[in-house]
């Protein structure tokens, strides 16, 4: 779980949004998408760190743990996403929200909410029109090797087809509509690979943030990067997604 005031990276004033109010609440509120798939130990913690105007759109994916039950108990909207897949929960959340600037980011706990305003800002300003995170792990273990190895692999992939990224926008902020528009086709882990591809193809100018990455909130479980297996999992996604979307020329 993120801790409270250990920030890496720290954002200055001007990066915050022009948008703001004295107490730092954006004019206009942002929502949030949480794709969850058995998150209950971890919610409680990601909800209460949102900034004032950034509201929690929890995408519940067939949790067995009470996660939507506790999101709604907690003030989150729920919807629902019967389909298993990272993709299909963002993409439902996606199309249930109905702000013009969006987040998405786990509900694991390993991202901290309040780092949004400063991916939401480079986009309010019109200066990117997609702001992601490159995930800086706070402590040995939290990012296994095989995980980073290969996520690793595929941003260098990126750069070399001009996109100038080091993460693959593992939490993000754009507008809503532009963010459907790109027609993503991947349900399941090749998402945001795909996300990534298409918007450089748009042309789209990409912003990448330094973000902390903490370890999973404890009492969850790790179903992707913590096993060799999940990894072999998100490294089938993206195969898929890059024969059939290509790298960008
Ligand atoms: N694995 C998985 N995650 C899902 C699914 N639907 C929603 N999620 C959520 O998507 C987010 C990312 O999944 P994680 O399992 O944390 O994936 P990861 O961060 O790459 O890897 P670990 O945290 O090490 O497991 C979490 O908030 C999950 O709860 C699904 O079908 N499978
Ligand atoms: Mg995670």
């Amino acid at each position: 779980m993120f801790a409270y005031g250990s920030r890496l990276v720290r954002h200055s004033v001007d990066d915050m949004p022009e948008l703001s109010n004295s107490d730092g609440a954006r004019s206009a509120p942002v929502d949030v998408v949480l794709p969850c798939l058995d998150e209950a130990a971890a919610l409680p913690g990601v909800l209460a760190a949102l900034p004032p105007g950034y509201r929690a759109i929890v995408v519940d994916n067939g949790s067995r743990d009470g996660s939507p039950q506790v999101a709604t108990r907690l003030g989150a909207r729920v919807v629902h996403e019967p389909r298993r897949g990272y993709g299909a929960a963002v993409h439902t959340g996606l199309s249930a929200a109905t702000t013009e600037l969006v987040c998405v980011l786990d509900a694991d706990g390993s991202f901290d909410p309040r780092e949004l305003p400063a991916l939401i800002a480079p986009v309010a300003a019109g200066r990117a029109d997609l702001a992601v995170g490159r995930r800086r792990p706070v402590a040995a273990g939290v990012w296994p090797w095989h995980a980073r190895a290969g996520t690793a692999l595929v941003a260098a992939l990126l750069r070399r087809h001009g996109v100038p990224l080091h993460d693959l926008s593992p939490i993000r902020a754009g507008r809503r509509e532009a963010l459907l528009a790109l027609g993503i086709r991947d349900r399941a882990f090749g998402y945001p690979l795909e996300l990534l591809l298409r918007a450089a193809a748009s042309g789209w100018r990409i912003q990448e943030i330094d973000v902390v990455y903490a370890p999973r909130a404890a009492g969850t479980r790790s179903k992707v990067s913590g096993s060799v297996r999940g990894t072999l999992r998100a490294t089938r996604d993206f195969a898929a997604v890059l024969r059939t979307v290509g790298m960008p020329r």
